[in-house]
């Protein structure tokens, strides 16, 4: 099908457009009022995700409301290790919570590849979203990376600290590097799988890359993320991919070689230093600080504009340096969103 909007996907394979393209992090969920008034009727967040028709519809509100150049297909990251045999629970204000946590190696042998199939109700939501949107913008589809997925599986809740994860690392690296694997490639059957529904790009979540050292990044997190890089390219090469990793600025210059084509930043990285590390051929994407969006629209709009000067007219993707807060109004978004369509070099 033919796309009306196809700035994103021009910006990520370094192509020349009218004007920068824009999307949120977390756009589909959390800020919107339309969303709460779905996610109310329901029992929890997991019928939502589990729920292709709903998740369809939850996809595309920040299409019609704020105006955003993409979609982001509305599911978890935490949907791999469900599939792989870990159920989780989302608690209401805590987060997700894994009845069963992954410790020896018995654990991990126990643990199931994932297939595209096991995961059908994202798969069908895609294809949904997309008979929905009518080529109106690009699907972007997604997944988390080995290492954040793997920090889950371990700690079986989120963490300020992650330790138990870190300390996986250092007392059992053989067993971590199984496991990590096992994620890898149940995370290349399910990306293929929305590649094969309709997905337009991918973005891959390293959201705690930025708690490991230098060396640790390099032996335990890269690995997996490459080798999810050169499955997709090996099969669908015009495909964009883009790599988020969070706090990961010490090895933003190793991220700048991956076969990929966007690498995100968040608001803690220099935009000319990241230029220069992750070097000319790569799209960047990135990177307001989410608070920024708490304050005046003057304000919002001198940061913004501040921001595409520094990024430049091209191989730039405007968004949050991380996931938009639950609690911005979204008027605000809106105007940032339409603070970028309108901006001019
Ligand atoms: O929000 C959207 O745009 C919809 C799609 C989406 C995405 C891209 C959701 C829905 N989750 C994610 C990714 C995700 N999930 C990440 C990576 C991005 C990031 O760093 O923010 C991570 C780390 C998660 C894990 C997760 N899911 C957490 C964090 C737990 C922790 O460690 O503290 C939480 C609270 C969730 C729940 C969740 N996922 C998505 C929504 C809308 C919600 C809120 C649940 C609800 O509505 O009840």
């Amino acid at each position: 099908m033919e796309l009306q909007n196809d700035l994103i996907l021009r910006a990520a394979r370094g192509e020349k457009t009218e004007r920068t393209p824009v999307w949120l992090m977390r756009q589909a969920g959390r800020i919107l009022p339309e969303y709460r008034a779905i996610r109310n009727s329901l029992s929890g967040f997991k019928e939502l995700v589990e729920t292709p028709g709903l998740a369809a519809e939850v996809t595309i509100q920040p299409v019609d409301i704020l105006g955003v150049d993409a979609a982001i297909i509305f599911s978890d990251i935490l949907v791999i290790p469900e599939a792989m045999g870990l159920q989780y629970e989302m608690i209401e204000k805590k987060g997700p919570w894994f009845e069963k946590t992954i410790n020896s190696a018995t654990d991990i042998e126990q643990l199931k590849v994932a297939e595209a199939d096991d995961l059908s109700y994202t798969i069908d939501a895609i294809k949904i979203t997309k008979e929905r949107l009518d080529g109106r913008v690009p699907v972007i589809g997604f997944s988390g990376a080995p290492w954040t997925i793997l920090s889950y599986m371990i700690e079986g809740s989120g963490s300020k600290t992650f330790s138990r994860a870190r300390r996986f690392l250092y007392t059992k690296p053989v067993l971590a590097h199984k496991l990590l694997d096992k994620i890898t490639q149940s995370t290349i059957n399910y990306l293929f799988g929305q590649i094969e529904a309709g997905a337009n790009m991918l973005q891959v979540f390293d959201s705690w890359a930025g708690i490991l050292t230098t060396e640790q990044y390099k032996e335990f997190a890269l690995k997996g993320i490459r080798e999810i890089c050169e499955a997709i390219k090996a099969k669908h090469p015009e495909l964009p991919i883009t790599v988020f990793a969070k706090g990961a600025y010490f090895v933003r210059k190793e991220l700048g070689q991956l076969n990929c084509n966007t690498i995100g930043l968040d608001w803690n990285m220099d935009i000319a230093e990241s230029r220069e590390l992750v070097g000319s051929n790569k799209t960047l994407q990135g990177n307001l600080d989410p608070c920024l969006l708490y304050s005046s629209e003057e304000t919002i709009k001198a940061e913004t504009e501040r921001m595409l000067r520094e990024f430049g007219p091209q191989r730039h993707i405007a968004n949050l340096g991380h996931g938009v807060y639950p609690d911005t109004d979204p008027g605000k978004v809106k105007f940032f969103v339409d603070t970028v369509k309108e901006f001019r070099f």
